[in-house]
């Protein structure tokens, strides 16, 4: 149909002489009338995205061109693509399994360089790699299983049971460390969480705003001001930080207040990182007790705890003796202590430093899951193979071993696809857009 619109060297280009994955340069002509110049690429299948005979048109940036391009394709008998369509036709030719896919998504869409370095790794099949890996392992256990279920009758143990179990506290630990990458790998996509918590009027929202360069937060000296929080991403040196401005810690009776501070606790708990402001014009005892405060709901196993001295602007050259002593009081080695003034805009580099410190990239190189699909279908592998552990254990029969060792398969075969319906790859796809 494109060769028929396209004049190559003064002549319509004929089907069967054109070379593919060959740029021509021509005249797109409709009805007698010429469109523009053009650049025009044929591609043969199996050799393009999606693995079909397609074309690829490129005409000057004019949206009137465009539309008048597609409208006369459309006349031809063309239809526009669905959201994904051409990922989705590839996955169908298997030119990528569906992790692959996913990964083109992310690709798209990331705003970092950790996230774009974590795309192009699922994108280059690391991910699907390890899953074919443990697929192959898990079957190669569940054929010698059933093979001993064929022979049942005659009581012979043809798996080697102390092979099948380390075979399979191989396969467990590892599916366990590729779902715990999750919490990395999801902040690293959406940006790692920080939560910026601590008593009213400390500064909190003056910081928000100091690291964004803008007026996000309302700032006051009214106790409270924060109601709810306020979240907003931020580049740091290629790594995406999410940060989020919290309602102040204090006791009220007030309704919405109270929502807010639960809401503040939450963020918490959910954070990476938390930053815990102080207010350097307290007294060292009400600093202290803050910051005690703040240490007693954080997970130091899980989280980082950065406490900020903030408004050091008050009391010039203290912030040394003031962080010092904090440090000596709190005596906790996993606590970062630094001085700033959010206001006056200093020591913000430092805080930098501290928030690039403390992010948990403790394995850079190693796969990460960043999609929670994938996380699911991972958390429902762990529970069967940690199923068929405790039946190897428990000497239950094989019959029901062997289903538990199915299901873990069934599970880690959807995130690459293996095993899929119509309804997933639907809701998968249409996250693209149009053209993707
Ligand atoms: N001197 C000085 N004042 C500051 C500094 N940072 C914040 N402030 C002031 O402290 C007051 C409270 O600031 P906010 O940023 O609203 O404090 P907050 O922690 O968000 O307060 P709530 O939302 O009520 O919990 C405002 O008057 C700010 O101008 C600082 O570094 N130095
Ligand atoms: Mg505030």
């Amino acid at each position: 149909m494109v060769a028929g619109l396209l004049q190559h060297k003064g002549k319509y280009l004929e089907t069967n002489d054109i070379i593919p994955s060959k740029v021509y340069h021509g005249h797109l002509i409709n009805k007698g009338d010429l469109l523009d110049d053009v650049l025009v690429t044929f591609f043969r299948a199996p050799h393009s995205f999606t693995g079909e005979d397609s074309a690829e048109i490129s005409v000057h940036g004019s949206l009137f061109v465009q539309q008048k391009l597609l409208q006369i394709l459309i006349e031809q008998g063309s239809r526009m693509a669905e959201a994904g369509e051409f990922t989705r036709r590839a996955f169908v030719n298997r030119k990528f399994d569906l992790a692959q896919a996913e990964a083109i998504a992310d690709l798209i869409s990331s705003e970092s360089e950790a996230a774009h370095r974590v795309a192009i790794n699922q994108l280059k099949g690391g991910f699907s790699k390890e899953l074919q890996m443990m697929r192959s392992k898990l079957l190669e256990m569940t054929a010698l299983m059933e093979l001993e279920l064929d022979f049942s009758e005659e009581d012979v143990e043809f798996a080697d049971r102390s092979q099948l179990k380390a075979l399979l506290q191989e396969t467990l630990s590892h599916v366990n460390r590729l779902k715990d990458s999750f919490r990395l790998g999801n902040a690293i996509k959406n940006g790692i969480p920080v939560a910026i918590v601590g008593k009213t009027n400390t500064g909190k929202s003056t910081l928000l705003n100091a690291l964004l360069g803008e007026d996000r937060a309302i700032v006051s000296d009214i106790a409270g001001t924060t109601r709810d929080t306020i979240e907003e991403t931020l580049n740091v040196n290629g790594m995406l930080f999410r940060f989020i401005d919290t309602a102040g810690l204090r006791q009220t009776d007030e309704t919405i207040e109270k929502i807010g501070i639960e809401r503040s606790y939450k963020k918490i708990r959910e954070a990476t990182i938390v930053i815990g402001m102080l207010d350097a014009s307290n007294n060292s005892e009400s600093m202290l007790s803050s910051a005690n405060e703040i240490l007693s709901k954080v997970d130091l196993e899980q989280q980082r705890l950065i406490l900020c001295i903030n408004k050091v602007d008050t009391l010039p050259d203290q912030g040394d003796v003031l962080s010092g002593r904090l440090i000596q009081d709190l005596d906790n080695d996993a606590v970062l202590v630094i001085c700033l003034s959010a206001k006056h805009k200093f020591g913000l580099n430092d805080l930098y430093n501290a928030l690039k410190n403390s992010q948990p990239l403790s394995y850079p190189d190693a796969t990460l899951v960043t999609n929670v699909r994938h996380y699911e279908a991972l958390v429902h592998a762990s529970e069967s193979l940690s199923k068929v552990e405790e039946g190897l254990e428990t000497n239950i029969p094989t019959d029901l071993v062997s289903q538990d060792l199915r299901q873990a398969l069934y599970y880690l075969g959807s995130i690459t696809g293996e095993i899929t319906t119509d309804e997933v790859l639907g809701t998968i796809f249409s996250r693209f857009c149009i053209g993707k």
